[in-house]
């Protein structure tokens, strides 16, 4: 299939490209490197030394033979966005080119209205050029379990059917997010229903669980290859965040009770979600949701988890409970339906051990690279605006205009 991948210089993008490539399907990216220029102003980067995307893509060509084009571009802007996909005529789009990080979204009112713009905007865009120039291409759309919140009933995918006075429908899930980044992802949501309803866009609405792991079986393939690890408080995950932690003997940062429950799974199956959601697509008119995550955990359950396996590599690690800095329920119930995928052929990597060591590991290999000053949280849910410590030269000028390099 013709593939376009937005946002694949990112962490699931670039892991999904690779993928799809090496599956035989002819992929192109998209994407702006705006995440590495927000990592470069917050002053963090990633814990592995990721090369810039002509260095990626010329190593895939060189090991693989397969070739991987790159238009580097923002989606918020119209006309790069409808002549890019005029000139690619994709079959499926797959949209990870979005602002992903909560506490990002809610540093100060700059950054709520950033995250919004640009995941808003760009979403609606790429709905409107879809309609102008590929009406029968079909979206896989990366939403996310946050837009459900933690309701005190099961959740389902995408809808719910309802009883009310005696009459009854089969209406979108309530959604109750817990960040201005999560809430973006709820709006896209309504926009791209509405799109499959009024244009006959046809749409998967993909709403993931939190991601870990960094490693794919073509990502190994050479250190050119590397992807994203983030650990620090704005962009790094939670279990990601717990294996470096333990990797450098920081105390595992539980924020809370350690309660707080969310759908988990491994970026190798991120990946293959993505493949099973483009040969299986949606019919005209439909916007399918699925629920991609494979577990679900508490965080305290993810830090004793952690805790064990670091023991086992000889070295001790603390979990420090801490006052969350987020508006979250630190102890609730939570049942996530998640079985579209697997009916589909989905078989998940469950959370090992092994796993668990291989982060460890690669976090040691790379502990040089280590900021422990980013582990901690500062950005507060309850302030409307939070002071970030400076930002530090981590990404030097140069380093950073190579990283942007690729519009030449
Ligand atoms: P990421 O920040 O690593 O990658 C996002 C990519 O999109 C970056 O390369 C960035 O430069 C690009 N981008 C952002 N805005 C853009 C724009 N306007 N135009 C062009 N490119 C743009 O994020 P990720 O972790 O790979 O997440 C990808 C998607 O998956 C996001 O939509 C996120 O909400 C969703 N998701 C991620 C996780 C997770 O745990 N990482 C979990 C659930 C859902
Ligand atoms: N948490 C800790 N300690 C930490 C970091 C996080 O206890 O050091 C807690 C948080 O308070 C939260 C949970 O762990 O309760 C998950 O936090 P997270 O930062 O790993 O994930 P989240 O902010 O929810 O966002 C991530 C991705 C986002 C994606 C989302 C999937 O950054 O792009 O949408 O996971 S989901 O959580 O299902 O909405």
């Amino acid at each position: 299939m013709k593939i376009c991948v937005l946002g694949g210089d990112g962490y699931c993008g670039w892991a999904t490209a690779l993928y799809l490539s090496a599956k035989g399907h002819d992929v192109s990216i998209i994407d702006s490197y705006a995440r590495r220029l927000w990592d470069h102003q917050l002053g963090v980067q990633t814990l592995t030394p990721i090369r810039n995307m002509p260095e990626r893509l010329k190593a895939w060509h060189q090991l693989t033979g397969q070739h991987i084009d790159s238009f580097v571009g923002d989606i918020t802007d119209y006309e790069f966005l409808a002549s890019t996909l005029r000139s690619v005529e994709p079959e499926a789009i797959v949209h990870f080119a979005e602002q992903r990080s909560a506490p990002y979204s809610m540093i100060d009112r700059e950054h709520a209205v950033f995250t919004q713009v640009n995941n808003v905007v760009g979403t609606l865009n790429l709905l409107f050029a879809m309609r102008e120039f590929c009406p029968d291409s079909h979206l896989v759309k990366l939403g996310t379990m946050g837009e459900y919140g933690t309701p005190n009933i099961d959740i389902e995918e995408g809808y719910i059917t309802i009883e009310h006075n005696g009459r009854k429908d089969v209406l979108p899930f309530p959604k109750q997010p817990g960040s201005f980044y999560h809430l973006s992802k709820v709006h896209d949501s309504h926009n791209i229903m509405f799109g499959c309803r009024i244009w006959g866009l046809r749409a998967t609405d993909l709403n993931q669980g939190v991601v870990y792991g960094t490693v794919t079986d073509e990502i190994e393939l050479d250190e050119a290859l590397i992807n994203r690890f983030d650990y620090d408080e704005i962009f790094g995950t939670v279990l990601n965040r717990f294996c470096i932690q333990a990797a450098v003997g920081h105390p595992l940062t539980v924020y809370g009770k350690g309660g707080q429950t969310r759908g988990y799974l491994d970026i190798r199956d991120t990946v293959r979600c993505i493949e099973i959601a483009c040969l299986n697509p949606a019919a005209a008119g439909e916007c399918r949701v699925f629920n991609q995550f494979t577990e679900q955990f508490s965080v305290l359950e993810i830090a004793q988890l952690v805790q064990t396996a670091a023991k086992k590599l000889g070295r001790e690690v603390e979990i420090r409970h801490m006052p969350t800095p987020r508006v979250e329920l630190e102890e609730h119930y939570y049942n996530a339906k998640h079985s579209k995928l697997i009916d589909l052929g989905l078989q998940p990597h469950f959370l090992s051990e092994s796993l668990l060591d291989s982060l460890m590991n690669i976090a040691l290999r790379y502990r040089d690279r280590v900021d422990s000053g980013v582990f901690m949280p500062q950005v507060n849910w309850r302030n409307a605006r939070n002071e970030r410590r400076p930002a530090r030269a981590a990404v030097t000028p140069a380093e950073l205009a190579l990283a942007m390099d690729g519009r030449s």
